[in-house]
């Protein structure tokens, strides 16, 4: 199952006549701003995540994560792919440093492996995997390049995995602790740090969904899981200040437009209800300490979530930044059977449509970046905004010369830069933006079937790395500060 198809697929084509357009203030702002050009100092950069690239999953006295362990369970990734090897950047890093370069990046998200630092997620720390991290940090900023990590990518340490994971509670506990010890090895050399990637995406697809690990299957789970990672933030960013207040704490959190299918008030209203628990469940309940109105039942929100006296404290983080990542368009339609979620009777899904469509059968919807980030703003308010990935999947394999000319995926970028453009020009504070990803790499439940790097990666011959044509486009881009 592609893990973007949102709870049931399959969603009957619809009408396209309530799908967000260019307004005419944007027609106009247009007129008056030059589409594609950034303001000075706008940061280019690209991401990857620990357990999609490093491979050396056992060296260094690395411990099991739950990732480590669901690529083993039959059926569940593409090709019975794993990412014990992937692109082997744990020991090539120095190459990938290098790309960077080579693209003219000035910024590399990349996220750090739980079980490097901390084996089994509890107690004892692994000096090994802080001195890998140590030596990459390192040689980032010797290449002048920012590092810009992310505390958790979805590799939760199986021993915490099997103690519940994220529906449990304690896991909040555990991560906080993970990232003191983090931060007081690496807060000396890295001012920006992002508490977790997409808590939207992994929550769902691990706990709700079953398509991530560890491939569980209870909505009622993933209601607590919700909570856990809010917690966690909270508690992350207190330990983050502790040991250095003046470090700029973030986190990244996945957006979608959400358009009913039909103009029924039943669809709108369901619209309404999925794109809070998807857009603003995480970044709102941190932002403010409250959860959105208009998701759960109220009588039934504390039970449901394990909500204890004290939470909205624990929870609430003033955020220095916010990190976004945009890839497509959500369109939702109510139904008769529930979704599993109580009080919520719909369906969502952004496969659909008129649209031309990425290789991983995602719908190209370009204005959809400029709506969510208007409407983001509306909860960030004054945050700097980084877009933490954009990306495309596009399978181009080299030609008789050995190059790879992949024109969708400079089209896809160009394309979604032009509407990043006229979103800062019409106020919305973006400092940054990252492109997913900097090399091609293990994509989750579809193995390596699907390639969105700027940089082909061949897996099966020593792991050569050829920058696409995708990729020396973007370098232009990065060195012009303009869309070209
Ligand atoms: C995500 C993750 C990345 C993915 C990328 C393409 O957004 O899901 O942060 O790990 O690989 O988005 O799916």
């Amino acid at each position: 199952m592609n893990r973007r198809d949102m709870l049931i697929s399959g969603l009957a084509a619809a009408g396209t006549s309530l799908l967000p357009g260019n307004s005419n203030a944007t027609a106009k702002q247009n007129k008056m701003t030059q589409v594609g050009v950034f303001p000075p100092g706008f940061l280019w950069g690209a991401a990857t995540s620990a357990y999609q690239i490093e491979g050396a999953y056992r060296e260094d006295g690395k411990g099991e994560s739950n990732w480590d362990r669901f690529v083993l369970a039959p059926g569940k990734i593409k090709n019975g792919n794993t990412a014990n090897v992937a692109c082997d950047s744990y020991h090539r890093y120095r190459e990938d440093i290098a790309l960077l370069k080579a693209l003219n990046l000035k910024s590399y998200r990349f996220s750090i492996a739980w079980t490097r630092i901390q084996p089994t997620g509890i107690g004892a720390v692994n000096q090994k995997g802080l001195d890998y991290y140590k030596r990459l940090t390192d040689a980032i900023l010797e290449a002048g390049i920012r590092p810009f990590p992310t505390l958790y990518h979805w590799d939760l340490p199986q021993e915490l995995e099997d103690r519940g994971g994220w529906p449990n509670r304690d896991t909040a506990y555990r991560y906080a602790e993970y990232v003191d010890i983090v931060l007081k090895a690496l807060g000396d050399r890295i001012n920006n740090w992002s508490l977790f990637n997409e808590s939207k995406a992994f929550t769902q697809l691990s706990y709700w969904l079953g398509v991530f690990a560890p491939g569980r299957k209870d909505p009622l789970a993933f209601l607590k899981a919700t909570h856990t990672v809010n917690l966690a933030h909270g508690l992350g960013f207190r330990a983050i200040k502790a040991v250095n207040p003046k470090i700029n704490v973030g986190s990244v959190f996945d957006v979608s437009p959400h358009v009913p299918a039909t103009d029924s008030d039943a669809d709108k209203a369901a619209t309404s209800a999925m794109e809070k628990l998807s857009n603003t469940w995480f970044a709102e309940s941190i932002l403010t300490g409250e959860y959105p109105d208009g998701v759960l039942p109220p009588d039934q929100q504390a039970a449901l979530l394990g909500f204890q006296t004290g939470d909205d404290k624990i929870m609430h983080a003033d955020l220095d930044f916010v990190g976004l990542n945009y890839y497509s368009l959500t369109r939702v339609t109510a139904t008769k059977e529930s979704n599993g979620i109580p009080g919520m009777h719909l369906k969502a899904d952004w496969a659909v449509g008129p649209y031309e469509k990425t290789d991983s059968d995602w719908v190209i919807y370009p204005q959809g970046f400029y709506d969510i980030l208007k409407r983001m703003q509306l909860i960030t308010g004054h945050r700097p905004i980084e877009i933490a990935e954009n990306g495309a999947a596009y399978n181009n394999q080299p030609d008789a010369s050995g190059q790879i000319h992949d024109p969708k995926r400079i089209e896809y970028l160009r394309s979604h830069l032009n509407a990043l453009s006229r979103a800062i020009a019409d106020g919305v504070p973006v400092r940054a933006y990252h492109c997913w990803s900097l090399m091609d790499n293990f994509e989750w439940a579809e193995g390596y079937s699907q390639r969105f790097g700027l940089t082909y990666v061949d897996f099966e011959n020593n792991q050569k790395r050829t920058i696409k044509e995708s990729g020396y486009w973007y370098a232009k881009v990065a060195k012009e500060n303009k869309v070209i």
